[in-house]
């Protein structure tokens, strides 16, 4: 490692919900740290992922989407897509080339760009994601567009899903990066702790898992995370952790009947979770109601919002 000609700094990835933010960070890791499911408005919270190489050190953000706020929730996530944006050394706006049928949205580009990425002050790359679902064609028309109408530093298009283009945007963003010694050291992906992605593995499956409102109307708190590891190594993990919800209705379908879809998720999640560990879990889940819990600044707070 050349200290001398050594980048580290930050990356923000802003985009709206959905566009594929935490798969692109998941990529460039080589690694899923980040919660990643079809959905929309998966990523709540700011989740710092590191990137290592010879030349560099990226700490990258991966945020939440940009949408319209509904509840005191929306505003929470918001304010942490606008600390990232402070933070950042760089700013990569991500922008899917498609949308399901739906072609490449210049609306929502627009207030991307005007409204958040503009504003931060920062260099920034409007990166062109799932060039997987679209002809190379188009593609070249809309990087001329968006060059000429914004002025970023580069319109790179990929694909976070295939990798395609990937190693691109690291080339890209590595000039922006102050020259600095590495932040962190070089073998760590993250500076959140295991808990908290604990709780983040348990919110996706019930993303996965549940339909309709369900997955928006939960959130997830570790009550306890107790390392029993130390003296025996085959000893289990205990984690318990309760699902919050905002009616009795949906602790219902959380449960399902007999407890089948709640032994569901515990099965799905406590796999996950002994894969990020490494080591046995025992994981107990809770399902609690806590009417508005979206609305509550208190509530909301108690959650790390
Ligand atoms: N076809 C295709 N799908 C992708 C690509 N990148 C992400 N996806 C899919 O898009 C969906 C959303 O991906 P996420 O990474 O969760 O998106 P996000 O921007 O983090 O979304 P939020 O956390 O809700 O803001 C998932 O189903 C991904 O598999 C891509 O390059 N091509
Ligand atoms: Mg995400």
């Amino acid at each position: 490692m050349q200290l001398s000609s050594f980048s580290c700094g930050h990356a923000a990835f802003v985009g709206a919900p959905n566009a594929g933010k935490s798969t692109l960070l998941n990529r460039l890791l080589d690694h899923k740290l980040s919660i990643v499911t079809p959905k929309p408005q998966t990523t709540r919270k700011k989740i710092t992922g590191i990137y290592h190489d010879d030349r560099s050190q990226i700490v990258i953000l991966d945020t939440p989407g940009i949408m319209d706020p509904k509840q005191a929730l929306h505003e929470s996530m918001l304010e942490i897509t606008r600390q990232s944006l402070r933070e950042a050394d760089v700013i990569v706006a991500l922008i899917p080339l498609a949308k399901g049928d739906e072609p490449f949205d210049r609306k929502f580009a627009e207030e991307l760009i005007s409204k958040w990425v503009k504003p931060a002050g920062k260099p920034f790359i409007i990166a062109l994601n799932k060039s997987d679902l679209v002809s190379g064609s188009i593609v070249a028309d809309i990087q001329n567009e968006l060059v000429d109408a914004y002025r970023p530093l580069a319109v790179p298009a990929l694909s976070a899903l295939s990798g395609d283009n990937v190693q691109e945007l690291v080339e890209l963003i590595r000039p922006t990066l102050p020259l600095d010694e590495p932040l962190y050291p070089d073998d760590i992906l993250s500076i959140e702790p295991e808990r908290f992605f604990a709780s983040e593995i348990v919110r996706e499956k019930i993303f996965i898992l549940y339909g309709r409102e369900i997955p928006y109307s939960t959130e997830v708190v570790i009550d306890e995370f107790k390392e029993q590891h130390e003296n025996d190594p085959r000893k289990k993990e205990l984690i318990r952790c309760s699902i919050i919800v905002e009616r009795n209705s949906q602790k219902q379908i959380i449960v399902g009947a007999k407890g089948a879809a709640l032994k569901k998720l515990g099965q799905a999640a406590r796999l996950d979770i002994e894969n990020m560990l490494g080591r046995p879990v025992y994981l107990e889940i809770f399902v609690k109601v806590r009417p508005d819990w979206r609305k509550k600044k208190n509530l909301l707070k108690s959650y790390g919002y």
